[in-house]
């Protein structure tokens, strides 16, 4: 589907909306992703809203309404069955009332309902919506740091690729050979028959990830054992940049809905966690580092994770020598920004997390850039973002070279993000 100009690029985006409703969720897109998943479900809401602010509060309603009692937020609620996604509900034996993964995702709720509640016409509405919501997230905040920050340094560890929602970025490939890979149920992934398989991961990254799910779902899926019993923590400062504008912006929602106890936990969370991700910022990369906590070592690895955290309110000396990184790609790329850098070790201009540029990703770097007021490349990647959208239409995710559609199509978030570009 293209796209010639911004009326019909949203009309476009307003469809995709409405081909992937389910009523009370979204579904990223339809065959491939058959269930409602964590981040897409809070960045979509936004998109949403703009049809409709009643069912955009909804679409976020829905996934909390699958909270964990320990206050985790899985990752998919498989609230019908369909056998087109692999691993079902059967293979994670969580045992949820509705079935449910049992890892979680990126934290970007509290950032998706204080924007919400700020664009809100309906203010009333909103607070109401925002009242019923804080205590679950700032459950889910809880969660993260007294079950993947054990020994409370401010930074969480993710257990699983999927976690960071950047499956197999090449940020994890040093920590993942280090599962086992064999000992597992044979498997059939079902995702190689809607995308091309060139454009997903391998399967020695598929073997690992069924391990350390077998490995989790031996252990009853008890998060105050699976942390330390995990052969992959990895400390990922884009999830971990995630958490803290999250914490930050629910601080600031409970502040002016006058729940101050939970503005000042999350406020705190969110000033001890700052200092401790600067820690991972590395000068000579002009960018942060990941770090593998089993051998507690930096991972040298150039890809937009350590980008990301120009979502957070990091210093600005910071913010802007991202900017100026995000602009010296567009010497070598037409289109920016590339989930690795081209020229650096790992790079695949097509797979998935290892090259491809991503409207969300863009969406949360533009957005922190536009924060620091580094306008001009905010904008720049925006028209980037739109490019994209009118050359090849609504995927999953594209070439950073030639701008080709890759993976599924019709995708929600995308045309989510697209309705955020033309605001
Ligand atoms: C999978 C739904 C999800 C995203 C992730 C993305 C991909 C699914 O699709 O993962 O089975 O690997 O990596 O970020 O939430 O769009």
């Amino acid at each position: 589907m293209n796209a010639a100009n911004p009326s019909q690029a949203l009309e476009h985006a307003f469809a995709v909306l409405r081909e992937n409703d389910r009523g009370t969720y979204t579904v990223p897109t339809k065959g491939l992703y058959p269930f409602q998943w964590n981040w897409d479900s809070c960045l979509t809401a936004l998109g949403l809203a703009e049809l409709d602010e009643d069912r955009a509060w909804t679409e976020i309603e829905t996934l909390f309404a699958h909270q964990w009692p320990d206050g985790m937020i899985p990752h998919i609620v498989f609230h019908v069955p369909s056998d087109t996604y692999f691993p079902g509900p059967n293979v994670w034996g969580t045992n949820r009332p509705t079935p449910t993964s049992g890892i979680t995702q990126p934290a970007v709720a509290g950032f998706a309902a204080k924007r919400l509640f700020d664009r809100a016409k309906d203010k009333a509405m909103a607070a109401a919506r925002c009242r019923a919501l804080l205590p679950k997230i700032d459950a889910w905040h809880r969660w993260f740091y007294e079950n993947r920050d054990p020994h409370g340094e401010g930074l969480v560890a993710i257990l699983h690729p999927w976690e960071a929602g950047r499956d197999n970025s090449v940020d994890w490939d040093e920590a993942l050979a280090q599962v086992p890979t064999t000992g597992f149920a044979p498997y059939t992934r079902r995702d190689t028959d809607h995308a091309n398989p060139a454009h997903r991961p391998t399967k020695a990254q598929y073997d690992a990830y069924m391990w350390l799910v077998e490995h989790f779902r031996a252990l009853g899926w008890d998060n105050s054992r699976l942390h330390d019993a995990s052969p992959f923590q990895v400390i990922d400062p884009a999830f971990n940049a995630i958490l803290i504008r999250a914490c930050t912006d629910l601080a600031a929602l409970a502040d002016e809905l006058g729940e101050a106890e939970i503005a000042a936990r999350n406020s705190a969370w969110a000033q001890r966690a700052l200092p401790a991700l600067d820690t991972l910022w590395s000068a000579e990369s002009g960018r942060y580092l990941a770090r593998n906590r089993v051998t507690d070592k930096l991972i040298d690895s150039q890809s937009i994770g350590g980008l990301l955290p120009v979502f957070a309110p990091i210093p600005a000396a910071r913010c802007h020598a991202i900017a100026e990184h995000v602009q010296g790609l567009l010497k070598v790329l037409n289109y920016i920004v590339p989930s690795h850098d081209i020229g650096t070790a790992g790079f695949e201009p097509q797979r998935y997390w290892r090259g491809p540029v991503w409207l969300v990703t863009n969406y949360m770097i533009a957005d922190g850039l536009r924060n620091a007021s580094e306008l001009a490349v905010a904008d720049r990647i925006a028209r980037s973002s739109l490019e994209l959208i009118t050359k090849s239409g609504f995927a999953e995710y594209y070439d950073p070279k030639t701008g080709e559609p890759l993976g599924g199509g019709r995708f929600t978030w995308t045309a989510a993000m697209v309705i955020e570009f033309l605001r």
